[in-house]
């Protein structure tokens, strides 16, 4: 990543080094260098699932940002819905929105209905063509679900083996078809969003199956809905809005990740898998899967992030260390269970590792020396000084295999940080592309300290 390397900020227990207060120093003097924030309470809820794959709450999520609206969050996990969610939602489903105003609250749910309710309070900026011009969009709006139902389709006829082949060849070519017909129709619209010039409510309608599919059908279904790179596309239009939305704003926060959709489908075809036991060809998918993940794990190494994007993950680490050292030292994890937990004594390491991290996407996004390289950005004073000296120290003298434990440490972090889930693809991949190096560096230095036999 180009970067000089920041020592990690304190040592790993107060035990290791009594004189210091480790975790609050640490923690803290990592939080003075982010930007002060003093936002009021939003008037928006969104509630979305825990996993960031639900597609219905992509849409409004996707319509929130694009409207600048201040919204906080609220994860509800699908299989466990807390009795208070049941309670506000009739239907019980994700997503809901609570909208607050002059002391009263509205709950809306259903995702059509709460694009409409938005729509509708906060016009600006317009997601729906003006009154008498909306037919084109409406009637593409109402034909998505018939576009998504075409996809599902033609991808589940490919995973069940008594479907015939030219039953497959016949929904494949349905499918083919509602894609020529989206096609034609941005092209109609002028592009490069579905409906012209601006994202709309019928972007936001689209979005979450043509994102997922991008990746998950070539891996499923050997489906291409994009080119290979330096390959004509076949649905040039589509391709079109793929490139444009990726440069929308309001996309960053929303989008789900080229490695979290591939982890996405080896994750599903384990909870699919009938007592446990993969078929043959859930097995292959699941291979595809998994290994075009470790390579865009690998590719995020070579990834030059933007400060932006590295100041959102370590904004996102310091809020939220503790659960993920908790997690990556679970005897039971809660998700991902086929990835390799570190034992509950790993976690000072685990601590450690995600603080030196932070640090380093600090030092990204500019907020850790001043220009000229010297001075930290943020006076931490004498403690923080003698914090660093002696993490430099401990970090120097980390036996190989404690060198071996912060590897697996960051490798296991790095392919359990989802996006959106967990931050935005870009913040997902500064974070990765930091763990990625910190991994590979640790690797060298227990190959070398143990004479080449870690
Ligand atoms: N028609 C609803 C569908 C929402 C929906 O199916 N949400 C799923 C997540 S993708 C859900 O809440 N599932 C939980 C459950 O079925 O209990 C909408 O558009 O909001």
């Amino acid at each position: 990543m180009g970067i000089a390397i920041p020592i990690g900020l304190a040592v790993t227990t107060a035990l290791a080094m009594p004189m210091v207060p480790a975790v609050p120093t640490r923690w803290a003097a990592l939080a003075r260098r982010l930007p002060a924030s003093s936002a009021p309470t939003p008037a928006i809820t969104l509630y979305r699932d825990t996993n960031g794959w639900c597609p219905f709450c992509e849409r409004v999520w996707l319509q929130l940002e694009t409207k600048g609206l201040p919204y906080e969050e609220v994860l509800i996990n699908l299989r466990d819905k807390p009795q208070w969610y049941k309670d506000m939602v009739p239907t019980t489903l994700v997503p809901a929105v609570k909208i607050r105003s002059g002391g009263t609250e509205e709950v809306v749910w259903e995702s059509d209905v709460i694009l409409r309710r938005l729509e509708e309070l906060h016009p600006e900026p317009a997601m729906l063509p003006p009154d008498g011009e909306r037919a084109a969009a409406e009637a593409l709006i109402a034909e998505a679900g018939n576009l998504s139902s075409a996809g599902f389709r033609f991808a589940a006829a490919v995973r069940n083996a008594s479907v015939t082949q030219e039953e497959v060849a016949s929904l494949r070519a349905a499918f083919e078809d509602g894609l020529d017909a989206l096609d034609a129709a941005i092209a109609e619209g002028g592009g490069p969003f579905i409906c012209g010039g601006s994202v709309g409510l019928a972007d936001a309608t689209y979005l979450p199956f043509l994102e997922r599919w991008a990746v998950q059908l070539p891996l499923t279904s050997g489906f291409a809905l994009r080119p290979e790179e330096g390959e004509p596309p076949r649905w040039p239009q589509i391709e079109g809005w793929f490139v444009a939305m990726a440069e929308e704003p309001a996309y960053a926060r929303v989008r789900g990740d080229t490695y979290s959709w591939s982890a996405a489908v080896a994750a599903f075809q384990r909870i699919f898998a009938t007592n446990g036991t993969l078929s043959d060809a859930q097995r292959a998918v699941s291979r595809r899967a998994d290994g075009a993940a470790a390579l865009e794990l690998r590719r995020s190494a070579q990834a030059a992030p933007s400060a932006a994007a590295a100041l959102a993950a370590a904004e996102k680490i310091i809020a939220n260390w503790e659960a993920v050292v908790a997690d990556a030292t679970a005897a039971e994890p809660l998700s991902q269970a086929n990835l390799q937990r570190l034992e509950e004594e790993d976690g000072a390491a685990v601590e450690l590792l995600l603080a030196d991290c932070a640090a380093r996407l600090l030092q990204c996004a500019g907020r850790w020396e001043d220009e000229a390289g010297g001075e930290p950005a943020a006076e931490g004073g004498e403690e923080e000084e003698e914090e660093r000296a002696l993490c430099e120290a401990e970090l120097l003298g980390l036996e190989p295999l404690e060198h071996k434990v912060r590897a697996d440490a960051a490798r296991l972090v790095s392919a359990r940080l989802c996006a959106p889930r967990d931050m935005g693809a870009d913040a997902a991949e500064a974070m990765r592309g930091v763990l990625m190096a910190m991994a590979s560096e640790s690797e060298g230095l227990a190959w070398r300290k143990s004479g080449g036999l870690l």
